[in-house]
């Protein structure tokens, strides 16, 4: 597949404020900093156009980037919102649960772990949570190039590990590391393969 166009369509604090769900989306969520808006750009070839901080906590709204005119990728706000007060941290949790549970174009949630430290609480809950609310997901393990030696590689081992007794089949994981371009491809492919099977079932019944 190729990236044709990538176009920031709009950001939203509110599932009522989405944009109309004519496009599959896949949504990204994991903790502030974990690579989300780096991963968006790799993903559509476009150096800025998530906006990349390194203040933790600061996209606090949902934004949405329609690529090729045929998909949308989701930049989720990160959990564990270091500079925000705890009614604004239950007012995003409250946003971001309702656009995961009810929003009808979601094919897919990414979770992004930091393959360069041990599994966190936070991620694990999330694992969860998802799990739990029966949403398809897959794991995408970030800066794999980013600790010494094999210790990427043990901590997703062990991740998976941890998690995999809680589901039937244990969750499809992808591993990439931005900053080497390595895994982008793959999950550029997952994405549009996905897209176009609802694209074409949804044709179908028209
Ligand atoms: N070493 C390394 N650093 C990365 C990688 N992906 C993102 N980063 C860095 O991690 C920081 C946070 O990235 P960002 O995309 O803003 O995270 P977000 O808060 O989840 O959106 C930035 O300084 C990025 O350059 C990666 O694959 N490897
Ligand atoms: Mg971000």
């Amino acid at each position: 597949m190729k990236i044709t166009s990538a176009v920031f369509d709009s950001s939203a604090a509110a599932l009522a404020a989405c944009p109309v769900p004519s496009l599959p989306e896949f949504a990204f969520i994991g903790r502030s900093n974990v690579g989300k808006s780096t991963l968006v750009n790799r993903i559509t070839e476009k150096r800025d156009l998530a906006r990349v901080s390194d203040t933790p906590g600061f996209t606090k709204t949902i934004n949405f980037f329609t690529v090729n005119r045929r998909w949308r990728l989701v930049d989720l706000p990160g959990y564990g919102f270091a500079k925000a007060s705890q009614q604004q941290r239950a007012s995003y949790a409250g946003m971001i649960e309702e656009y995961l549970l009810h929003r009808e174009s979601l094919m897919c949630v990414f979770l992004l772990v930091d393959a360069s430290i041990p599994a966190q609480a936070q991620d694990l809950d999330f694992v969860r949570w998802i799990g739990e609310a029966a949403r398809p997901f897959t794991i995408v393990f970030t800066k794999m190039d980013k600790a010494k030696g094999n210790k990427a590689l043990e901590n997703v081992e062990a991740f998976v590990q941890t998690v995999s007794p809680w589901f039937d089949d244990p969750p499809l994981t992808f591993s990439v590391s931005a900053k080497k371009q390595d895994g982008i491809r793959a999950l550029q492919e997952f994405i549009d393969d996905s897209a176009n099977e609802v694209l074409t079932s949804s044709a179908k019944v028209v």
